[in-house]
């Protein structure tokens, strides 16, 4: 398989479930399952915080989701850990700046997706050259799912990344639900990455249909 192109990839980011068991009201597989059934595009597995499932019991977690995804035709993405990725044979990778150096990883990951963080038009060149299929830019908005999350930067930093000419693909990550996600497009994101307007929700299906109205 070839690296994925850059328009595939921009339809991928649309709906970008980001989700790992601390972020679940209900078993993490239900609230995926219901997800999925709403229509997410892309799925990252973000096993992080407080109580989350360490060693054995992660990767199992992992593969769990992972088959999900596939019954759905959608790809599987693994926050931070290579290891687990190439372990697991997932889809995609997704490094932040502080985590492994992500040229390092593009070698490691061979042609698998990777995306980067990237909070400056510097970073997002940066990106670029090392390897990404796309940027997360964030947080956009206020959000309680990082806890080390940087400044809030608004839909104006996509703006600035496209004026800058940065091509990548984007997804807008921090603090979106469907009330917000028209402008963080119309700012020049693909699409939206989610963790809490659609883990928390009442009803996770209906959130996820709610979240691709950005679009006519
Ligand atoms: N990176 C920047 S903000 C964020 C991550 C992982 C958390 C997004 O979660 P939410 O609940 O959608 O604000
Ligand atoms: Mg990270």
């Amino acid at each position: 398989m070839s690296r994925i192109s850059s328009a595939r990839m921009k339809e991928l980011l649309r709906v970008y479930f980001v989700m790992g068991s601390a972020n679940c009201v209900k078993a993490p597989e239900d609230t995926l399952q219901a997800a999925l059934t709403g229509g997410v595009t892309l799925f990252q597995f973000r096993e992080k915080g407080t109580g989350c499932r360490e060693g054995a019991e992660r990767i199992e977690l992992a593969r769990r989701l992972q088959k999900l995804c596939r019954e759905h035709n959608v790809p599987f993405i693994v926050n931070d850990d290579v290891d687990l990725a190439l372990e697991i044979d997932a889809d995609g990778v997704h490094v932040g700046q502080d985590d492994e150096e992500a040229g390092m990883v593009r070698q490691r990951i061979g042609n698998r997706l990777l995306g980067i963080s990237a909070h400056t038009i510097e970073e997002a060149v940066k990106a670029y050259e090392q390897g990404a299929d796309y940027i997360g830019v964030g947080p956009i908005y206020p959000t309680r799912s990082k806890d080390d999350a940087e400044a809030v930067q608004g839909p104006g930093i996509i703006k600035a990344m496209r004026e800058a000419n940065i091509m990548l693909p984007i997804v807008g990550i921090g603090g979106i639900t469907a009330a917000n996600s028209r402008e963080v497009v119309e700012a020049g994101a693909d699409g939206v990455a989610v963790i809490s307007a659609i883990s928390y929700a009442e009803d996770v299906a209906d959130s996820v249909r709610q979240l691709h109205n950005f679009k006519a």
